[in-house]
């Protein structure tokens, strides 16, 4: 079923005027509040048209949608001066006719960026690149996407501290001033939009992650002491399931978050199985299960303001082009399998959802 009455509004209604606090210690649950928590999941476009029982599917199963690539930069500003915008539209018109909320995604990443962008020579050039791409996607779509990944993965593998800012094109010629410059185009292009930093790896035991913890605080609190427009941490959550999840980490992470009165937002859920057993049913009980812990430790402490997979059937899923199984049999990272039948994980993310574990 698509969007209940209450459903979506959450992303963007009058109850985000009020930030999340952390509950537990009040020994409240963080999720007891009974409309269930909005789910979506990526999308591809191409396949939304192609693929007429993919499309039923999301329209069954998704409030939200996210573009997987329609609306980053190779797509919607493939040459300087040049936009297109005819994918990123169809997505808008599917979503209108059917209900369902669309996030953007992403408008200020050091990946994925078309090759005319490494010509962007000086710092002014690269100012007005970025603030105009933000000005022209963001503006085109006021007030019909509440909620926008601005800032992708801004840190490096292994920070050591906010300033390690992963390289791209806005680094080199902008410097960390990259972060505040796009945050503020955003607002200003859309004044109503939730403004979302997304970042991954960030929930694992070992001391990577905890650098990445202590790092992606450090950033979202130099945000706030210089008033940057910021609402949102969206915690990627692609799960590895030969990591484990560092459950203490995480939930101090989001306490930080809470207290910086930031929002969080699960963006782009997903279970890489390349390490698991080959048996299907034992392989979708340890994704299930991996899943869980995650949600688990999330939401005993903020309640999510959306939970979104980066795709939502094994049909469909970026997963093979990094992880493929050296076994030759396909991945399973999704809550619907690749014949659109619920999946365990579906199961799971129900359960968090609804606050029924
Ligand atoms: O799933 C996306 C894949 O189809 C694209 O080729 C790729 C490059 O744009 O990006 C993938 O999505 C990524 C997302 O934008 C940011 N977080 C990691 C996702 C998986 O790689």
């Amino acid at each position: 079923m698509a969007l209940g009455a209450s459903g979506i509004a959450g992303l963007s209604g009058a109850a985000l005027a009020t930030p999340q606090t952390p509950t537990s210690a009040a020994g409240a649950s963080a999720n007891s509040i009974r409309v269930p928590i909005p789910y979506g999941a990526a999308v591809r476009v191409d396949a939304l048209t192609s693929d007429a029982s993919y499309r039923a599917a999301v329209i069954a199963n998704c409030q939200i949608v996210v573009p997987e690539g329609e609306m980053k930069w190779p797509d919607i500003h493939p040459a300087r001066g040049e936009y297109r915008f005819e994918k990123a539209d169809v997505l808008m018109d599917f979503a209108r006719q059917n209900n369902i909320e669309v996030r953007g995604h992403t408008l200020a990443w050091y990946g994925g960026m078309p090759a005319w962008t490494a010509a962007i020579g000086s710092r002014a050039e690269a100012e007005r690149e970025l603030v105009g791409h933000i000005e022209t996607v963001v503006s085109r779509y006021r007030g019909a996407i509440p909620s926008w990944d601005v800032v992708n993965e801004p840190l490096v593998d292994w920070p050591e501290d906010e300033s390690s800012l992963r390289p791209s094109i806005w680094t080199s010629r902008l410097g960390p001033d990259y972060l505040p410059i796009a945050l503020r185009a955003a607002a200003a292009a859309d004044p109503d939009t939730r403004l979302v930093l997304n970042e991954y790896d960030v929930e694992f035991r070992g001391a990577r992650f905890a650098a990445r913890r202590k790092a992606l605080v450090r950033l979202l609190r130099s945000l706030r002491d210089r008033d940057v427009p910021l609402h949102a941490v969206g915690l990627q959550a692609h799960l590895f399931a030969d990591r484990a999840i560092d459950r203490d980490g995480l939930q101090e992470l989001l306490v930080e978050i809470a207290t910086l009165k930031l929002d969080v937002l699960i963006t782009e859920l997903d279970v890489i199985d390349y390490g698991l057993p080959g048996k299907v049913g034992e392989r979708d009980a340890l994704v299930a299960d991996m899943a869980g812990q995650f949600l688990g430790a999330v939401c005993d402490v903020v309640r999510p303001r959306a939970i979104l997979t980066w795709g939502l059937s094994d049909r469909y899923t970026w997963v093979p082009t990094y992880f493929k199984r050296i076994d030759g049999m396909p991945n399973r990272p999704l809550p619907l399998d690749a014949e659109l039948k619920r999946k365990p994980l579906f199961d799971v993310i129900e359960q968090y959802r609804r606050n029924t574990v």
